[in-house]
């Protein structure tokens, strides 16, 4: 099935006249409306009337995360604020939040594109779907919501978490489609087994699963531990969260709905646009977008976008499912990380040596960051007692200061590996590749 056939599989030529007309407009209310695009635009020397060709977006300027914190709170919206109904922030735990802002009509646009979504995994008006995504800021709970009323399926706005009443509903009400992260989705499984829930019982046909890198093994194992057809959803609050894009059952990569986001992939280092098939990071231009059009947002994620027909009928491009970021953000139970916001927090802390490593593990499919630090000399010679108020102490802080929990492990004095070059503190064991 197909949601929305003459968007899905619109012919070539008539999707690039429709996509110069929204880019036409999209850079003339960003340029008439967000002091900082005009701002940009006037440095650069460009002119909403200098874009009279697809080609011509090679001129914009690119947008990233630090220019809209730098906007925060609603420094990149384009409307009136008696226009915005709704806003959503991105995940990320220290400095200020991208904010993301929506008007009425963003809305509907956010429901269309997660009801195409939802569509490719088999959802009808008759599907029972359980929400996994959190609901509040983040955009996952609500950006399925709206697409699910699209379809008119029945929705189980259950959220995040609470894995026994994730399995309880998921057989007293029959849920027949279950959207959440596929490191929770193999969690989920794996405690149903436990529970010794019988899988004949479940009505589960199918998933979205999305938010965060997963591979092909990933994929075989929900699969095979549900039943079910597990695909890819992707998404980012700066675009409009989840809905961007996503994969139909030929699982060939996901389709991105080219009317309402234009994809361009770009080499990192040189910033130079690549042609189709090749791998770089992943930059979007809003089309449609009222309340925060974005134009050349550079998401960081790596892939590769394909042209070739599917043999699904959708005409719009794929592109790969991501395989890594181009920044060294790392994404741990949903939340945005960077590894430099650990270093700060450490060093805020006196009795340590500024060497460390970060370890990031998935036991039990959940992800668990260990901090491995070096203790002072001084510190070292201490009683074990305090060693261990200490290593308390400092899991406290960089819960405090980063907003999520981590194991820390206390090493002895001169114990970790040190580098010539660019130290290497980031030990990623997930198997995301
Ligand atoms: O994660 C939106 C979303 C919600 C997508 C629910 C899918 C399902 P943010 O919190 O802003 O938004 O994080 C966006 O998450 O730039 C990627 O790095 C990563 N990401 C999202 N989907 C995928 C995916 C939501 N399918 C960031 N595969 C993005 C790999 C993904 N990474």
């Amino acid at each position: 099935m197909i949601w929305n056939k003459q968007a899905e599989c619109m012919p070539d030529k008539e999707l690039r006249k429709l996509q110069l007309e929204r880019l036409k407009e999209t850079v003339r209310r960003a340029y008439e409306n967000v002091p900082y695009y005009k701002k940009k635009f006037d440095e650069l020397k460009i002119k909403p009337s200098d874009i009279t060709s697809l080609r011509d977006i090679v001129k914009l300027p690119y947008t990233t995360k630090t220019d809209l914190r730098e906007g925060y709170p609603f420094g990149m919206f384009a409307v009136p604020g008696k226009d915005i109904v709704e806003v959503h922030t991105s995940s990320g735990t220290t400095g200020k939040p991208v904010v993301a802002g929506y008007t009425r009509g963003d809305i509907d646009t956010w429901g269309e594109v997660v009801a195409r979504c939802l569509t490719m995994a088999g959802a009808t008006s008759s599907s029972i779907i359980q929400n996994g995504y959190g609901y509040g800021m983040f955009t996952g709970g609500m950006g399925i919501h709206y697409g699910s009323h699209k379809i008119g399926a029945t929705i189980v706005p259950v959220s995040a978490g609470n894995t026994k009443r994730q399995i309880d509903l998921m057989q007293d009400f029959g849920t027949t489609l279950i959207t959440c992260t596929p490191s929770y989705a193999l969690y989920l499984a794996e405690a149903a087994g436990e529970d010794g829930v019988d899988r004949k019982k479940i009505k589960l046909r199918a998933g979205c699963f999305g938010a965060e890198v997963w591979t092909e093994k990933m994929r075989e194992e929900i699969e095979s531990r549900f039943r079910i057809l597990a695909l890819n959803i992707y998404g980012l609050t700066e675009i409009i969260g989840p809905g961007v894009a996503h994969e139909c059952d030929k699982k060939a990569g996901l389709h991105i709905f080219e009317d309402h986001f234009y994809p361009e992939i770009i080499s990192p280092e040189t910033l130079e646009p690549l042609p189709d098939g090749e791998r770089g990071e992943l930059v979007f231009t809003t089309l449609t977008r009222e309340g925060m059009p974005m134009i050349r947002f550079r998401t960081r994620d790596v892939t590769t976008l394909r042209r070739e027909p599917c043999k699904c009928g959708r005409t719009v491009v794929r592109m790969d499912r991501i395989t890594g970021r181009s920044d060294d953000m790392l994404k741990i139970r949903g939340v945005l990380i960077f590894p430099s916001q650990i270093e700060r927090a450490l060093l805020e802390v006196k009795g340590i040596e500024p060497q460390y490593q970060i370890i990031v593990t998935r036991p039990r499919h959940l992800d668990e960051m260990e901090v491995q630090v070096e203790l002072s000399n001084k510190m070292f010679s201490d009683e074990v007692k305090h060693i261990e108020e200490f290593r308390k102490k400092i899991e406290a802080h960089i819960e405090k200061s980063v907003g999520i929990r981590v194991k820390v492990t206390l090493v002895e004095p001169k114990s970790l590996p040190r580098s010539e070059g660019k130290a290497k503190r980031v030990f990623d064991k997930r198997e995301l590749k």
